[in-house]
């Protein structure tokens, strides 16, 4: 794979020459190149912003700045090398990232990863590359506001750069996690010592008692999931739960009801699916 990233602050990637993501690119497997903006102005000052049209506070990115460096790092789009590359544009007003979009992300090519700072770049630079036939991706890796896309795009390239084949040595470990298929949250983990500062590993975890084990921990990923990430909850298909799964989440306060039914706003795909609720809230 291909990450071309493009930046006013190069020294700000250098984490990616580190750990996993470092080890991917010494071994060919990550193609990673940071490029500085400001090698695309053409005037004596570097200028890459001005202030923003209809007033506000801050500076806006100018589009033809981003513009010439985007045309010569994005890959035209229907040439050969796979449709052209993918541009990702962070930022707090994209989508909310997920482990979804970074299964997604390392299935492309090539990606081109635009950061931007001050208040953001002039909007017409996406809208600009989705017109000539690029797939265009504004995300965000949360609800909180950064100076600019640069630590967002070490959160991406982390999370996208462990699932290409061959970057985390034992496959396994990248099924079992939080933020997985199944929805919920990890289960908690131990190591030895068995007994530290007066705290014991669950002894079920010393039982070498495989199912026992696996139904211990899927029933902390339920009550773990139901007390901190309620959100997940009821996104779950409540089709993957299991008497047990139900009993489970009934303590935590949870219960499978049958589904809204279709209130005829045009949901047709899951009309009669159960779902997870709080218990006590009517749909
Ligand atoms: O999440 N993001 O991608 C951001 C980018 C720039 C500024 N704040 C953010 N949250």
């Amino acid at each position: 794979m291909r990450i071309d990233i493009v930046t006013i602050f190069p020294d700000y990637l250098a984490a990616l020459d580190l750990s996993l993501v470092g080890k991917a690119r010494r071994a060919g497997l990550l193609d990673l190149r940071v490029h500085d903006l400001r090698d695309w102005t053409r005037d004596r000052h570097r200028t890459v912003d001005d202030t923003p049209f209809g007033g506000g506070a801050g500076m806006v990115m100018r589009p033809d700045v981003w513009g010439s460096a985007l045309d010569d790092l994005l890959v035209p789009a229907g040439t050969a090398s796979g449709g052209g590359a993918r541009l990702v544009i962070p930022t707090p007003s994209g989508e909310v990232f997920t482990q979804r979009h970074a299964e997604a992300l390392a299935g492309e090519g090539h990606l081109v990863i635009a950061c931007g700072r001050y208040e953001g770049i002039d909007a017409r630079v996406a809208e600009h590359y989705r017109g000539a036939g690029h797939r265009v991706s504004e995300l965000s890796i949360g609800d909180y506001v950064l100076n600019g896309g640069e630590v967002a795009a070490l959160v991406m390239v982390e999370a996208v750069g462990r699932l290409l084949p061959g970057v985390v040595g034992n496959p396994e470990s990248l099924v079992e996690e939080s933020h997985g298929a199944a929805g919920l949250l990890e289960y908690p983990v131990y190591t030895k010592p068995p007994s530290w500062q007066e705290h014991e590993v669950p002894e079920v975890l010393l039982s070498g008692h495989h199912a026992r084990i696996d139904r211990w921990r899927r029933d902390r990923a339920l009550e773990r999931t139901a007390q901190r990430r309620p959100d997940l909850l009821s996104a779950l298909d409540a089709g993957d739960l299991d008497a047990h799964d139900r009993a489970v989440l009934a303590d935590a306060g949870w219960e499978v009801v049958a589904g809204p039914g279709d209130g005829g706003s045009g949901g047709a795909s899951h009309e009669s699916r159960p779902a997870v609720v709080r218990r006590g809230v009517a749909e």
